[in-house]
């Protein structure tokens, strides 16, 4: 299945015509696979992702959500979507950030399970059975961590090693006791739709994990341990402005939970 949609700039997403998780959806699984110029990327990981998914009793959809990218990553999506309808590609123009894509993908499945993982497959595919399990089990959001015991870095410089620490670090206060995780930082991870009002999320940055664990009604957290790797092919998408947006986010959640500056 194939939808592109455009958004214009600064456009205020309808999400009030969004289906609901209904009955039959309550174990249905959507994925995210945010996308910004992966034409490289996305057929190995769409291939890996399935092979994961496959052979569990799970019914699950991708979403594809891309900004655009003009790549060719739309025509490899609507390839591999003509085959298998489980593949949707969701195309925003006008728009960029990367939460602002996963939430834009949430916001038009009926799952009851959300997820995302990156498309260059930093995030092990494999990793996707366990991640599905715990939520299966009951976890209210089940996280790929590289913080929790088994879990690495990859081949990270030292400043780069202690600023992640860092952005981690400053989280400890807005984090509350049962819904506390080493990694909130993870780009990889499923979370309860039922735990969630998607319309209070900041769209822009790479950190909605974090306001998922601040903001949602999360009872119960799984952190998974996985070794981070290299991007496989193409060029990052973190930038400066990335940061500036977690400073935004991080002063946002801390003027909601503690009442300074200004009400967020
Ligand atoms: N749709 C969409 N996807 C994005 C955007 N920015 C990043 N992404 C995707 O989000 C994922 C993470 O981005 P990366 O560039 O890999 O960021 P990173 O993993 O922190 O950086 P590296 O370690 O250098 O790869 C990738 O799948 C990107 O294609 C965006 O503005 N829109
Ligand atoms: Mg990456």
């Amino acid at each position: 299945m194939i939808e592109t949609l455009d958004t214009p700039a600064g456009a205020q997403l309808d999400t009030s015509s969004s289906p609901a998780a209904g009955e039959g959806s309550q174990q249905k699984l959507a994925l995210v696979i945010p996308t910004l110029r992966e034409a490289e990327n996305i057929r190995g990981v769409l291939d890996q992702v399935r092979s994961a998914l496959d052979p569990l009793e799970v019914t699950y959809e991708i979403l594809v959500v891309d900004d655009d990218s003009r790549d060719g990553t739309d025509a490899i999506v609507t390839e591999v979507s003509a085959q298998d309808p489980r593949v949707r590609l969701l195309v925003r123009k006008g728009e960029k950030g990367l939460s602002g894509a996963v939430l834009y993908g949430w916001e038009r499945t009926d799952a009851a399970i959300l997820g995302v993982i990156d498309a260059d497959l930093q995030h092990p595919p494999e990793l996707l059975p366990q991640l599905l399990a715990a939520m299966q089990e009951g976890c209210d959001l089940a996280i790929g961590s590289r913080y929790t015991k088994g879990g690495q870095l990859g081949e990270w410089n030292p400043a780069r090693k202690f600023l992640s620490a860092a952005a981690i670090w400053v989280t400890w206060p807005l984090q509350s006791g049962h819904s506390r995780a080493r990694d909130p930082m993870s780009g990889f991870f499923m979370v309860r739709r039922s735990c969630l009002r998607l319309g209070a999320f900041q769209k822009t940055g790479f950190k909605l994990l974090l306001e998922v664990l601040v903001r949602g009604q999360i009872k119960s957290v799984k952190e998974i341990p996985y070794a981070f790797g290299l991007r496989h092919k193409g060029a990052s998408k973190a930038n400066l402005k990335v940061g500036w947006d977690y400073a935004l986010l991080l002063a946002r959640l801390y003027a909601a939970k503690f009442g300074f500056w200004r009400r967020g």
